[in-house]
């Protein structure tokens, strides 16, 4: 038991006018630092009412605090301390539902923003629809009034305004997901139309859904990070967030009556349209991330930072841009592309920050797609290069297959693991296994899996994979960029 004092709140809270479903460290290292900083910098009553879906793991870390909260910015030169105070109460939404939908109907809440995870949108990775399988949206159909999806949850608050006369709230999904806006509005209005037709034409109407690009590197929070800081800063909070110095936040302007927080203030960029900013991101970073987190977990490493000192697997990643991913990818304005890959390596780079490959590897279902095969898609239109994207995608279904290539088992997590390490477990030799991964529709659009040239990348890469490792494997191929 630590006999340092708990952080506490010192100063009041804000009124509540988000309501945050996801209340995770990056919604910490992220959200809830812009909107402190837009608070402090130009005011407003954006108090955050944080609700947990799940556990109760947040409100017990958060509430004894007040709600406020250190995020530690891990430097390469050393950390530096904030204390975040944009929250203003924490729920949990398995404990009493019905309060976080009363919640979210208050009129003064004008926002309901999430960080729930791509697999927290209940849909098919492949294609964007709604699962009306899922067996939480099948419950939230059947009970409405006590949900618990985040889809749930946003059609019956959705509800309840438009019964009382309200206007809608705005739904700013923070995801890493493409066109992420859209997504959640389809989502939305699909499980809208199940419960009345009326209700989703006025949502289509009213709502609105603006489309964001994140980025923040975010590590899980661990007990050695709380140490640290009790250590640097003489009090105990179990609720800190440790993250890189770098944050991005692109944000569509489009809110319901034009009311949102001065984000700017804080130095996010909103825009009318973040689709290339987002393809940026999610292929230029994520797609790495994914790749260094799959080849590089194979190879032995622990953290993204092992893998970027590492030259081999240095010189892969950057290969895949330059000769995979940039040409797939339109320049944002105001970005320059190298130059931005290179500020990504020095990110990764950061020895202070401790990524691990096992949580960037976690759901690999669901971030596929986005990642990895819409480059893929593009590239093979094109008659271009796949060979580095392919050996990805094996490394991740070798992954899937639950076994390291020291014969040790592998701690998958990922909705579909189950299914996918039955897929792979019920084929009689390699190629026939990546036959079989290949032909999982929620990540493979079966256009992609039936392309002839992807599934001989794949199997190629797979089965040296499997003779030679991850490591090996990237050494063999002939380095591009000096
Ligand atoms: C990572 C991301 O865990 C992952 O899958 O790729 O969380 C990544 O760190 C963030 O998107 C960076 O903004």
């Amino acid at each position: 038991m630590s006999t340092l004092p708990r952080l506490t709140r010192q100063t009041p809270t804000a009124p509540i006018g988000i309501v945050h479903l996801g209340p995770g460290a990056f919604f910490r290292a992220f959200m809830g630092s812009f909107t402190h900083d837009a608070m402090a910098a130009a005011g407003g009553d954006w108090g955050i009412l944080a609700v947990s879906l799940r556990s109760a793991g947040p409100r017990d870390q958060l509430a004894p605090q007040r709600g406020v909260y250190t995020g530690v910015t891990l430097a390469p030169e050393g950390p530096s301390f904030d204390q975040i105070t944009a929250i203003s109460d924490i729920l949990v939404a398995p404990e009493d539902p019905g309060a976080v939908v009363a919640a979210m109907a208050r009129k003064e809440v004008q926002i309901v923003s999430l960080t729930i995870t791509e697999k927290g949108y209940c849909h098919a990775p492949a294609t964007g629809d709604l699962n009306l399988d899922h067996p939480d949206i099948a419950h939230d159909l059947a009970q409405p009034e006590a949900p618990r999806s985040a889809v749930g949850f946003l059609v019956r608050a959705l509800a309840v305004r438009h019964a009382a006369g309200l206007p809608p709230f705005t739904v700013l999904s923070c995801d890493n997901l493409p066109d992420n806006g859209a997504l959640t509005r389809r989502v939305v209005l699909r499980f809208a139309e199940e419960v009345s037709p009326d209700l989703a034409a006025w949502i289509a109407e009213e709502g609105r859904f603006p489309a964001t690009m994140v980025d923040r590197i975010t590590p899980a929070t661990t007990p050695e990070d709380i140490a640290a800081l009790a250590e640097a800063q003489g009090y105990e909070d179990l609720a800190c967030v440790s993250h890189e110095p770098f944050r991005q936040w692109v944000i569509e302007d489009d809110f319901v009556g034009s009311t949102r927080p001065a984000w700017e203030a804080a130095g996010a960029q909103l825009v009318a349209d973040v689709a290339a900013h987002e393809t940026m991101k999610l292929r230029c970073l994520n797609g790495t991330h994914s790749a260094l987190a799959y080849l590089g977990y194979l190879s032995g490493h622990e953290t993204i930072a092992d893998c970027a000192a590492d030259p081999v697997l240095r010189q892969f990643c950057q290969d895949l841009w330059t000769a995979e991913i940039l040409p797939t990818v339109a320049q944002p304005q105001g970005e320059d592309l190298p130059a931005y890959c290179a500020a990504l390596m020095a990110r990764y780079e950061n020895p202070s920050i401790r990524h691990r490959t096992w949580q960037i590897a976690m759901d690999g279902s669901q971030k596929l797609p986005q990642r990895l095969l819409g480059t893929i898609a593009d590239n093979l239109a094109a008659g271009r290069d796949i060979s580095r994207l392919a050996l990805a995608v094996a490394a991740w279904m070798c992954y899937v297959g639950g076994i390291d290539e020291a014969g040790e088992p592998i701690d998958v997590r990922d909705p579909l693991a189950e299914h996918l390490r039955a897929v792979s477990d019920s084929a009689e030799d390699p190629e026939e296994r990546v036959r079989a991964l290949l032909g999982v529709q929620d990540v493979f659009d079966p256009n992609l899996a039936e392309n002839e040239d992807f599934a001989e990348a794949v199997t190629k890469a797979y089965l040296s994979l499997c003779a030679k490792g991850a490591r090996a494997t990237m050494a063999t191929i002939e380095p591009i960029q000096a």
